[in-house]
């Protein structure tokens, strides 16, 4: 399978086409890729616009643009992932983009792989504050609160989440993972998240191995 059509959805994306951005994704689709491999391929071509934008080459307008089409595709690829109803869920997520905050495609992506997997989402949405977090933790008991931070100047409110769930008592119920380009591994860890610095897909598979043991743990 020839990877050159990932590469043309990535600069159609970066070159803001939209026509020529979904009949790539329909063709690599047609081709046999995998929505994960597509999906990675709009990533990469996310990161060379937002990079077009730090050198001064792209403005506010383009990043908004790039996210329309963005949606746009994940609407195409979106049903080849999601899995028919059924089950009961495997267990509950709460997911929000943190306060200050105002981007949710990687949210929303990572809520699709979680979905996909069979879990219950309450999706808090973006810009969520503190205690909204907080509060939820409290009120839909999830089995995991996860926390999404693009920016660096707002990816500092992640640690006050964790720490306001320290001071409710409610730290150790419910396991934390924190994502989005402003978080790394080691910050994840240095704020006393329970993971971080994953792809969304990866993040869901974390959350899917969690539950799991959590089910073996209460079995046994
Ligand atoms: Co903005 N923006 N943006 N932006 N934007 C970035 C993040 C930036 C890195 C661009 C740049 O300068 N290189 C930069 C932040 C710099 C920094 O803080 N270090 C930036 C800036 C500066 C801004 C504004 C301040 C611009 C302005 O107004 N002057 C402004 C801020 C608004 C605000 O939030 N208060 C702003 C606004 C916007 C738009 C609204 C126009 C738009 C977002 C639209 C939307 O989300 N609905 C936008 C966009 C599109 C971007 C870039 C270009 C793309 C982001 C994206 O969606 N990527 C971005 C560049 C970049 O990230 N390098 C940029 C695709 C998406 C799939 O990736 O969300 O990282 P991402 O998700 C990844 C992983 O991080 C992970 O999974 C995905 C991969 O599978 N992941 C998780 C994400 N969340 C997860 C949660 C998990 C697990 C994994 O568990 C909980």
């Amino acid at each position: 399978m020839s990877h050159e059509i990932l590469n043309s959805i990535k600069d159609s994306l970066v070159n803001l086409d939209l026509d020529r951005t979904i009949d790539f994704v329909k063709k690599a689709i047609e081709q046999g890729f995998k929505p994960l491999d597509i999906i990675n391929s709009m990533a990469d071509g996310m990161k060379v616009v937002g990079d077009m934008y730090e050198r001064g080459e792209y403005f506010l307008s383009e990043l908004i643009m790039v996210a329309e089409i963005f949606r746009d595709a994940m609407n195409i690829l979106e049903p080849l992932i999601t899995r028919g109803g059924g089950a009961s869920p495997v267990g509950r997520v709460v997911v929000g983009t943190i306060e200050g905050d105002l981007h949710d495609i990687g949210k929303n992506l990572f809520i699709v792989f979680l979905r996909s997997m069979g879990f219950e989402v309450i999706d808090l949405g973006i810009d969520v504050p503190v205690k909204k977090f907080v509060d939820a933790v409290k009120q839909y008991k999830p089995d995991i609160l996860a926390m999404s931070a693009l920016l660096t100047t707002t990816a500092v409110n992640l640690r006050k989440v964790i720490e306001a769930l320290e001071r409710e008592g409610l730290r150790d119920k419910v396991k934390v993972i924190v994502g989005g380009a402003a978080v790394s591994k080691e910050y994840a860890v240095e704020i006393g998240a329970d993971a971080g610095g994953v792809d969304a897909y990866e993040g869901a598979l974390i959350c899917r191995k969690w539950v799991e043991e959590k089910i073996r743990k209460e079995s046994s």
